[in-house]
């Protein structure tokens, strides 16, 4: 099924990420795709298919009906294949650093058109859970994650600067994400080279807590859709 841990956990361990191929089957995606669809028909009004999704929460996006978007992220991303997913990668995830971890969150990354809203500047996940040691996944629901539809990037080898301290809260209004940005995010980015992160549907990216990352400009006309389960190690 997949490439031996080996592999994974240098090139983890090298760049801060790794994008493992052929995580997902058919069937888990089929049901990240229903789950979808009930979902924010449901939370947006309207008989939602693959097809029309976009053109609804773009509309919804330009209308600032960010509320009812908001609550259907959020109930979607409780849903059973966020649990499924959760266990299957939990498993994989003990076996390959030899760990006991424990899922702590799941939530999507939502790449809108011509919206900066949903997206996170240059940060680290560490701010997030401090208190912590946690890794992080991300994966394509729907459709593929790419440059074009403002896939996240990462600046290679970050993470071996640890957890840095010094950010500034970036924040464009009250219902916009917030991204705790590295206060020398400008030294550091000539240091570490951005690599946009680009994955098929059933493939998943593993992160470091300390790599920095960001989201990118959507320039299609289609949604993308980034599921994000995120776990943490027991102690
Ligand atoms: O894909 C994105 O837009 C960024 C997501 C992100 O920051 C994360 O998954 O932690
Ligand atoms: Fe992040």
């Amino acid at each position: 099924m997949l490439k031996d841990q080996n592999y994974y956990s240098k090139k983890y361990i090298k760049d801060g990420y790794v994008v493992i191929k052929n995580f997902f089957n058919g069937k888990e995606i089929r049901n990240f795709e229903k789950n979808l669809i009930s979902v924010y028909s449901k939370f947006l009004n309207k008989k939602i298919n693959k097809k029309n999704i976009h053109d609804i929460i773009q509309e919804n996006e330009k209308n600032g009906n960010f509320d009812d978007l908001y609550k259907a992220l959020k109930n979607y991303t409780k849903k059973k294949p966020f649990k499924s997913a959760s266990k299957k990668l939990k498993k994989f995830s003990n076996l390959l650093f030899n760990k006991k971890f424990e899922p702590i969150n799941s939530g999507m990354a939502i790449g809108i058109n011509k919206s900066k809203r949903t997206s996170y500047e240059w940060h680290q996940e560490k701010p997030y859970y401090k208190d912590v040691s946690t890794i992080h996944y991300q994966f394509p629901i729907l459709d593929l994650c790419n440059r074009s539809n403002g896939t996240m990037s990462v600046l290679v080898g970050s993470h071996n600067l640890g957890f840095i301290r010094k950010v500034e809260n970036h924040k464009a209004s009250k219902k916009s994400i917030n991204s705790f940005v590295p206060k020398k995010i400008k030294q550091i980015a000539k240091k570490y080279p951005e690599r946009f992160i680009t994955m098929d549907v059933k493939d998943v990216v593993l992160f470091n807590e300390n790599i920095i990352h960001r989201s990118n400009n959507n320039i299609t006309n289609k949604v993308r859709f980034a599921g994000i389960i995120r776990l943490v190690e027991k102690r």
